[in-house]
């Protein structure tokens, strides 16, 4: 594809968020009977929100119904289902976002403060994100409700929500948050419970699973193929974000990084904890976690001692090694489907 070719899909794109915005902001005000004063706070909350990522999801879900054509290309209907997919995708990740900046205490997001700094927005934020999950199932009984795959749709993105949740709440209760950091609670295999919760279902088995049901992919073992490719692709992301979130600039990035000051169990604790020294190992219980400079700085240095970008380099190539192998063993569905989602992430900056 061309450069002027994909910034066309992605114009393509953008503007579907939009009709699908119109329609709910119609909803709102036709059968709802909202003042005009809350379809504007929603409108704002939307553009805020749902704009302005890397669409990586909501795309995906159009590449990999393509991958399924083999070759035939997709219909402008099946294009136009695929993309509405997409952007339920985008908004559900808006209504994990905007939730998780508030619960992570971060402070930008897609290079603008996070929705809930914003001086008339604080906790209300919160009630903005159970609107983007509405939102969703709004657009999808909308578009889907007349669909055979209908249910199997629905109660897929609820079960990905769930695991979602539990993902977020192993996070934010890896560490007590009333009593003394507990270091062997950051451990490889809690750490891969995380990331495989929180992130990997909903940022690659849903966009695979959605363009398997606008597809026609009926066989439940190709959906649970499909899920175990997608965890693991999904666990090197998560991985990549951990890394990103204490080496990548913010202003690429579009973050900042809060990680260490979280007390998070992110995968460079728990690499830095597997080669610390006793010494070292009292260094990061005494200064992770906590909410000065000078402490970030000291595990920021403690990681350069330790080389973990020389450790995140081999995962990074052994990770890729392994999923395409693992991709190359599929045989009941289009392994370009998967090969097309790694390739999106393989060494990303941001
Ligand atoms: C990413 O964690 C996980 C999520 C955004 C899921 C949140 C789930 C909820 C149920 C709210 P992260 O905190 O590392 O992401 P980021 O680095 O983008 O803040
Ligand atoms: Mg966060
Ligand atoms: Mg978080
Ligand atoms: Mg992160």
């Amino acid at each position: 594809m061309t450069t002027t070719s994909k910034q066309q899909e992605i114009d393509d794109f953008i503007k579907i968020c939009y009709e699908l915005k119109e329609e709910v902001l119609a909803t709102m005000k036709n059968k709802y009977t909202m003042p005009q004063e809350a379809i504007d706070w929603v409108n704002e909350m939307i553009d805020y929100n749902c704009i302005g990522g890397k669409l990586n999801r909501g795309i995906s879900v159009i590449h990999c119904a393509e991958a399924l054509t083999e070759g035939k290309g997709l219909t402008p209907e099946a294009r136009k289902k695929a993309a509405i997919l997409g952007w339920c995708i985008e908004w559900l990740q808006a209504f994990f976002l905007v939730a998780d900046d508030v619960m992570d205490d971060s402070i930008t997001r897609r290079g603008q403060p996070c929705w809930y700094r914003i001086p008339k927005v604080k906790q209300i934020a919160i009630n903005d994100a159970f609107l983007l999950e509405s939102f969703v199932y709004q657009i999808l009984k909308t578009h889907f409700r007349g669909e055979s795959y209908y249910l199997d749709l629905v109660e897929t993105f609820q079960e990905v929500i769930f695991q979602t949740e539990l993902g977020q709440l192993l996070d934010l209760t890896s560490q007590p948050l009333d009593g003394p950091t507990n270091l062997d609670r950051f451990t490889i295999e809690r750490h891969q419970k995380i990331v495989v919760f929180k992130t990997a279902y909903y940022t690659f088995y849903l966009s695979a699973a959605s363009a398997m049901f606008l597809s026609g992919v009926k066989d439940p073992a190709c959906y649970s193929l499909a899920q175990e490719i997608c965890v693991k692709i999904g666990e090197y992301f998560q991985v990549q974000d951990d890394y990103l979130d204490c080496y990548a600039d913010p202003k690429v990035l579009g973050k900042i990084g809060t990680d260490i000051q979280d007390n998070k169990c992110s995968w460079l604790v728990v690499q830095a904890l597997a080669r610390a020294t006793p010494e070292q190992r009292a260094v990061i219980k005494e200064h992770y976690g906590k909410n000065n400079e000078a402490s970030i700085a000291t595990i920021k240095a403690l990681y350069v001692t330790l080389d973990l970008e020389a450790v995140y380099r081999k995962y990074e190539n052994d990770s890729y090694d392994e999923l395409c192998k693992l991709i190359a063993a599929v045989s009941n569905m289009p392994a370009t489907v998967f090969h097309m989602l790694l390739n999106k992430i393989y060494k990303r900056t941001m």
